[in-house]
């Protein structure tokens, strides 16, 4: 009798455990289904039986390349101006005796080069001083020589850090240029280098003139996992900016970027404008950093752009582009001895990845070639 009870409470009791366990398991699938996860390398597994739609409404965020070597990575992009300057040089210098009209063809080669009339003649009278005392001097000892010297006149000691750390509050980057020259490019390409360094990073589409730029630097955002705030086409750039840096201050952002607009045509009011954003951003903060982007291939008139910027916001940086495309890389010191200011990053192609934090050292080995 007894037993029949105990036999019968046995059985309650398992069935008790069967239906909490059913209810416990179907309430964490359901939970899974409901919030997919955020991590790229979990999503896949976790959300395999979810409407398609879901699955598509998930951001892509892509993993940006490591910023640290990535000028000798992208060496090889400086082909034409390696073979224009360094090559062209050490085949002069090399070559024996050296004549007159042997530094005469230097002296060409490296004005061919844009390295500015100043910095050329820097260099051969140093070199020729050099070659004088050494009397005779074999390719390797040129090329020592050579190396040493252009590395004085790219300037080591020029602080080339990019604003990025400020304290308690966001850094802010302010992008200027002239149109085409790669300030949108180098807007998304820049924000890529800072995540990729561990940053949060706010982007402001500052160019309202067109809504393809917001739309351009909204792709950039996206595909890296920086918010992107924007205006509507037409309106006031300076109220983007701003917006841009209190939101970015308000998220605690490590550092916002904006990117502005530049059609030369109309310089006067351009330029107005420009200087506008910039103390209009300067009421709710200090510009970090404003980067002057000039393409590499533009050669004088990329010095002459710098020179009308300069009149109307203090450039701290520069960021040469399409450095890729030219074999003219002695750029890199005329622009800077015209705006006493360093070159803090260099473009060498149109992929996300290919824009690097300039090194001296790096470039001129990349121009001489590797001892
Ligand atoms: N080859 C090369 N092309 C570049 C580089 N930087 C930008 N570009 C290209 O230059 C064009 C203009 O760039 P964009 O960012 O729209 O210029 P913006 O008008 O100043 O904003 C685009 O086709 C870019 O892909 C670079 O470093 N190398
Ligand atoms: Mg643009």
């Amino acid at each position: 009798m007894n037993s029949g009870l105990l036999f019968a409470a046995v059985a309650l009791l398992i069935i008790l455990i069967a239906v909490v366990a059913v209810l416990v398991l179907r309430r964490q699938s359901a939970a899974v289904v409901a919030s997919p996860a955020v991590t790229a390398d979990d999503r896949a597994p976790t959300i395999t039986d979810a409407p398609e739609e879901d699955l598509s409404a998930l951001p892509e965020i892509e993993i940006p390349d490591a910023a640290a070597g990535r000028l000798n990575r992208l060496r090889a992009r400086l082909a034409r101006s390696n073979s224009a300057i360094g090559q062209g040089l050490l085949g002069l210098l090399s070559s024996g005796e050296i004549s007159e009209s042997t530094w005469d063809q230097v002296e060409e080669t490296l004005l061919l080069a844009d390295l500015g009339v100043g910095p050329t003649q820097e260099l051969i009278a140093r070199l020729r001083i050099r070659v004088q005392v050494a009397g005779t001097t074999t390719p390797e000892q040129m090329k020592v020589m050579l190396r040493e010297e252009l590395l004085t006149l790219v300037d080591p000691t020029m602080d080339r850090a990019v604003a990025m750390h400020a304290q308690g509050r966001p850094a802010v980057i302010l992008v200027v240029g002239v149109n085409g020259t790669g300030k949108t490019t180098t807007t998304g390409k820049l924000a890529r280098l800072l995540i990729a360094d561990g940053q949060t990073v706010v982007l402001g589409a500052a160019d309202t003139f067109r809504a393809s730029a917001a739309d351009q630097l909204q792709t950039w955002g996206d595909r890296v996992g920086a918010a992107v705030v924007r205006g509507p086409e037409g309106g006031d750039p300076a109220a983007v900016a701003f917006d841009a840096v209190s939101i970015g201050t308000e998220a605690q952002a490590d550092t916002v970027v904006i990117d502005t607009a530049g059609r030369l045509h109309t310089k006067t009011g351009l330029m107005d404008e420009l200087g506008k954003v910039k103390r209009v951003i300067e009421k709710k903060s200090p510009v970090d950093e404003v980067l002057l982007v000039l393409d590499a291939t533009t050669g004088q008139n990329g010095l002459a752009q710098a020179r009308v910027f300069r009149e109307v916001v203090e450039i701290t940086g520069i960021a040469l582009t399409k450095l890729d495309g030219t074999a003219r890389g002695g750029i890199v010191v005329a622009v800077q001895r015209e705006l006493g200011v360093p070159v803090k990053l260099v473009g060498l192609g149109e992929g996300p990845d290919d824009l690097a934090p300039f090194d001296p050292k790096e470039f001129v080995d990349a121009l001489v070639g590797d001892s």
